[in-house]
Protein backbone atom coordinates (compact mmCIF):
# COMPACT_ATOMS: atom_id res chain seq x y z
CA UNK A 1 0.00 0.00 0.00
CA UNK A 2 1.37 3.46 -1.11
CA UNK A 3 2.30 5.68 2.69
CA UNK A 4 -0.73 8.69 2.68
CA UNK A 5 2.14 11.63 2.62
CA UNK A 6 -0.78 14.17 2.75
CA UNK A 7 -1.72 15.97 5.87
CA UNK A 8 -5.07 14.78 6.87
CA UNK A 9 -6.36 17.77 8.07
CA UNK A 10 -5.59 20.12 5.19
CA UNK A 11 -4.36 17.64 2.33
CA UNK A 12 -1.44 19.50 1.93
CA UNK A 13 1.79 16.78 0.37
CA UNK A 14 4.48 16.65 2.44
CA UNK A 15 3.02 15.66 6.00
CA UNK A 16 4.78 13.66 8.59
CA UNK A 17 3.29 10.64 10.61
CA UNK A 18 2.98 11.73 14.06
CA UNK A 19 1.22 9.22 16.09
CA UNK A 20 -2.36 8.12 14.28
CA UNK A 21 -2.31 11.07 12.16
CA UNK A 22 -0.26 12.09 8.98
CA UNK A 23 0.37 16.15 9.28
CA UNK A 24 1.48 19.44 7.86
CA UNK A 25 4.01 21.38 10.08
CA UNK A 26 1.31 23.74 9.90
CA UNK A 27 -1.47 22.01 11.04
CA UNK A 28 0.19 20.20 13.86
CA UNK A 29 1.95 23.07 15.60
CA UNK A 30 -1.62 24.79 15.35
CA UNK A 31 -2.32 25.18 18.68
CA UNK A 32 -0.21 21.99 19.54
CA UNK A 33 3.17 21.58 20.56
CA UNK A 34 5.38 24.70 20.59
CA UNK A 35 7.26 25.46 23.71
CA UNK A 36 3.89 27.17 25.85
CA UNK A 37 3.75 23.46 26.16
CA UNK A 38 6.88 23.06 27.57
CA UNK A 39 7.46 25.28 30.26
CA UNK A 40 6.26 28.46 29.05
CA UNK A 41 6.97 30.61 25.59
CA UNK A 42 10.22 31.61 27.91
CA UNK A 43 12.35 33.92 25.17
CA UNK A 44 14.48 35.15 27.34
CA UNK A 45 16.09 31.44 27.67
CA UNK A 46 19.19 31.47 25.67
CA UNK A 47 18.61 28.68 23.10
CA UNK A 48 19.05 29.13 19.28
CA UNK A 49 18.70 26.78 16.66
CA UNK A 50 21.52 26.48 13.55
CA UNK A 51 21.63 24.58 10.20
CA UNK A 52 25.10 23.40 10.33
CA UNK A 53 28.01 21.09 11.05
CA UNK A 54 28.70 20.71 14.82
CA UNK A 55 32.33 20.55 14.29
CA UNK A 56 32.30 24.06 13.25
CA UNK A 57 30.55 25.29 16.67
CA UNK A 58 32.80 27.61 18.47
CA UNK A 59 31.13 27.04 21.58
CA UNK A 60 32.90 25.45 24.80
CA UNK A 61 31.79 22.10 24.60
CA UNK A 62 30.10 20.12 21.21
CA UNK A 63 28.02 17.21 22.43
CA UNK A 64 28.84 13.67 20.68
CA UNK A 65 26.00 11.47 19.33
CA UNK A 66 27.81 8.11 20.28
CA UNK A 67 27.92 4.52 20.60
CA UNK A 68 28.72 2.46 23.93
CA UNK A 69 32.23 1.57 23.01
CA UNK A 70 33.24 5.23 22.79
CA UNK A 71 35.36 4.34 20.03
CA UNK A 72 33.94 6.46 17.32
CA UNK A 73 31.43 5.96 14.56
CA UNK A 74 29.64 7.27 11.77
CA UNK A 75 27.82 10.18 11.08
CA UNK A 76 28.27 12.75 13.53
CA UNK A 77 30.94 11.16 15.56
CA UNK A 78 32.73 10.18 12.73
CA UNK A 79 32.81 13.25 11.83
CA UNK A 80 33.70 14.88 15.12
CA UNK A 81 36.86 12.04 15.41
CA UNK A 82 38.41 13.57 11.98
CA UNK A 83 37.84 17.54 13.02
CA UNK A 84 39.24 16.89 16.36
CA UNK A 85 42.14 14.88 15.13
CA UNK A 86 43.42 10.94 16.86
CA UNK A 87 44.07 12.27 20.19
CA UNK A 88 40.29 12.40 20.68
CA UNK A 89 40.44 8.78 20.33
CA UNK A 90 43.32 8.50 22.72
CA UNK A 91 41.07 10.05 25.25
CA UNK A 92 38.72 7.91 24.95
CA UNK A 93 39.62 4.86 25.28
CA UNK A 94 40.75 4.97 28.91
CA UNK A 95 36.78 5.93 29.77
CA UNK A 96 35.71 2.32 28.89
CA UNK A 97 32.64 2.87 27.07
CA UNK A 98 29.40 4.64 27.96
CA UNK A 99 25.38 3.07 28.68
CA UNK A 100 22.88 4.49 26.86
CA UNK A 101 21.07 7.78 28.44
CA UNK A 102 24.72 8.40 29.99
CA UNK A 103 27.44 11.12 29.17
CA UNK A 104 31.58 11.97 29.57
CA UNK A 105 33.65 14.05 28.81
CA UNK A 106 36.78 14.63 26.77
CA UNK A 107 38.78 17.82 25.53
CA UNK A 108 37.96 19.05 21.97
CA UNK A 109 41.62 18.92 20.85
CA UNK A 110 41.44 20.09 17.17
CA UNK A 111 37.75 21.24 17.54
CA UNK A 112 37.25 24.80 17.91
CA UNK A 113 35.10 23.52 20.81
CA UNK A 114 37.03 22.79 24.14
CA UNK A 115 35.46 20.10 24.78
CA UNK A 116 33.50 16.99 23.97
CA UNK A 117 30.83 15.80 25.63
CA UNK A 118 30.21 12.33 24.57
CA UNK A 119 26.54 10.44 24.70
CA UNK A 120 25.27 7.17 23.64
CA UNK A 121 21.74 7.94 22.45
CA UNK A 122 19.10 4.90 22.24
CA UNK A 123 18.66 2.69 19.46
CA UNK A 124 14.68 3.28 18.27
CA UNK A 125 13.08 0.12 18.75
CA UNK A 126 9.16 1.03 18.30
CA UNK A 127 9.09 3.20 21.62
CA UNK A 128 8.52 0.64 24.03
CA UNK A 129 11.73 0.35 24.93
CA UNK A 130 12.23 3.62 27.29
CA UNK A 131 13.87 5.01 24.82
CA UNK A 132 11.81 8.53 25.50
CA UNK A 133 13.08 7.96 28.72
CA UNK A 134 16.78 7.42 27.62
CA UNK A 135 16.76 10.39 25.27
CA UNK A 136 15.95 12.50 27.76
CA UNK A 137 18.49 11.52 29.79
CA UNK A 138 21.33 12.00 27.04
CA UNK A 139 20.46 15.43 27.18
CA UNK A 140 19.83 15.78 30.94
CA UNK A 141 23.57 14.29 31.52
CA UNK A 142 25.23 16.46 28.90
CA UNK A 143 23.84 19.16 30.74
CA UNK A 144 24.81 18.64 33.87
CA UNK A 145 28.01 17.78 33.07
CA UNK A 146 27.92 21.59 31.54
CA UNK A 147 26.54 22.65 34.54
CA UNK A 148 29.37 21.34 37.02
CA UNK A 149 32.27 22.29 34.60
CA UNK A 150 33.53 26.06 35.42
CA UNK A 151 34.75 26.31 31.48
CA UNK A 152 31.70 25.49 29.65
CA UNK A 153 29.28 28.03 29.21
CA UNK A 154 27.76 27.15 26.24
CA UNK A 155 27.10 23.75 24.56
CA UNK A 156 25.63 22.20 21.35
CA UNK A 157 23.62 19.63 20.67
CA UNK A 158 23.65 17.38 17.37
CA UNK A 159 19.91 15.58 17.00
CA UNK A 160 20.86 12.78 19.24
CA UNK A 161 19.55 9.54 18.15
CA UNK A 162 17.52 10.63 15.18
CA UNK A 163 20.24 9.07 12.35
CA UNK A 164 21.38 5.38 12.10
CA UNK A 165 19.70 4.89 15.50
CA UNK A 166 16.24 5.99 13.94
CA UNK A 167 14.61 7.66 16.76
CA UNK A 168 11.87 9.55 14.98
CA UNK A 169 12.82 12.87 14.61
CA UNK A 170 9.82 15.37 15.80
CA UNK A 171 9.63 13.44 18.56
CA UNK A 172 13.10 13.41 19.09
CA UNK A 173 13.54 17.35 19.11
CA UNK A 174 10.71 18.05 21.37
CA UNK A 175 12.10 15.72 23.90
CA UNK A 176 15.51 17.77 23.54
CA UNK A 177 13.72 21.04 23.73
CA UNK A 178 11.71 20.20 26.76
CA UNK A 179 14.28 18.54 28.55
CA UNK A 180 16.91 21.57 27.94
CA UNK A 181 13.57 24.27 28.66
CA UNK A 182 13.19 22.28 31.91
CA UNK A 183 16.94 22.20 32.86
CA UNK A 184 17.55 25.92 32.35
CA UNK A 185 14.41 26.95 34.31
CA UNK A 186 14.92 24.57 37.10
CA UNK A 187 19.26 25.26 37.24
CA UNK A 188 20.45 29.00 37.96
CA UNK A 189 23.37 28.90 35.72
CA UNK A 190 23.82 30.59 32.50
CA UNK A 191 24.20 28.23 30.24
CA UNK A 192 23.45 28.87 26.09
CA UNK A 193 21.82 26.05 24.09
CA UNK A 194 22.45 25.35 20.92
CA UNK A 195 20.76 22.87 18.61
CA UNK A 196 22.85 22.21 15.70
CA UNK A 197 21.11 20.49 13.27
CA UNK A 198 22.47 19.22 10.11
CA UNK A 199 19.37 19.34 7.57
CA UNK A 200 17.46 22.58 6.92
CA UNK A 201 14.04 20.55 7.54
CA UNK A 202 15.24 19.59 11.23
CA UNK A 203 16.20 23.29 11.90
CA UNK A 204 12.66 24.42 11.20
CA UNK A 205 11.44 21.85 12.81
CA UNK A 206 12.74 23.00 16.27
CA UNK A 207 12.19 26.59 15.38
CA UNK A 208 8.73 26.12 14.97
CA UNK A 209 8.88 23.92 18.63
CA UNK A 210 10.55 26.85 20.38
CA UNK A 211 8.24 29.28 18.37
N1 LIG B 1 27.01 18.09 12.44
C1 LIG B 1 25.77 18.09 13.00
N2 LIG B 1 24.92 17.05 12.89
C2 LIG B 1 25.34 15.98 12.16
C3 LIG B 1 26.61 15.91 11.55
C4 LIG B 1 27.47 17.03 11.72
N3 LIG B 1 28.69 17.07 11.19
N4 LIG B 1 26.71 14.71 10.90
C5 LIG B 1 25.55 14.07 11.09
N5 LIG B 1 24.72 14.84 11.83
P1 LIG B 1 24.00 9.93 13.76
P2 LIG B 1 22.75 8.50 16.02
C6 LIG B 1 23.35 14.55 12.31
O1 LIG B 1 23.69 8.79 12.85
O2 LIG B 1 21.48 8.35 15.30
C7 LIG B 1 27.43 6.66 14.87
O3 LIG B 1 27.99 5.71 14.01
C8 LIG B 1 22.52 13.58 11.52
O4 LIG B 1 21.96 14.20 10.38
O5 LIG B 1 25.32 10.56 13.65
O6 LIG B 1 22.72 8.97 17.45
C9 LIG B 1 27.75 6.40 16.34
O7 LIG B 1 29.04 5.84 16.49
C10 LIG B 1 21.46 13.22 12.55
O8 LIG B 1 20.44 14.21 12.57
O9 LIG B 1 23.82 9.48 15.31
C11 LIG B 1 26.68 5.45 16.75
O10 LIG B 1 27.00 4.12 16.40
C12 LIG B 1 22.22 13.30 13.87
O11 LIG B 1 23.45 13.96 13.58
C13 LIG B 1 25.48 5.89 15.94
O12 LIG B 1 26.00 6.55 14.79
C14 LIG B 1 22.51 11.96 14.53
O13 LIG B 1 22.85 11.00 13.53
C15 LIG B 1 24.65 6.89 16.70
O14 LIG B 1 23.49 7.12 15.96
Amino acid sequence: MMKPETCDRCGKPGAKRLGEQWLCADCYFEGNSCCGEFGGNDRSLPIQVVHGDITRQEVDAIVNAANRTLLGGGGVDGAIHRAAGPRLLAACVPLGGCKTGEAKLTPGFRLPAKYVIHTVGPVWKGGGKSEADLLASCYKRCLEIARDHDEIQSIAFPCISTGVYHFPKEEAAEIAVKTVIEFLQRHGKQLDVTFCCFSDADAEWYRRILC
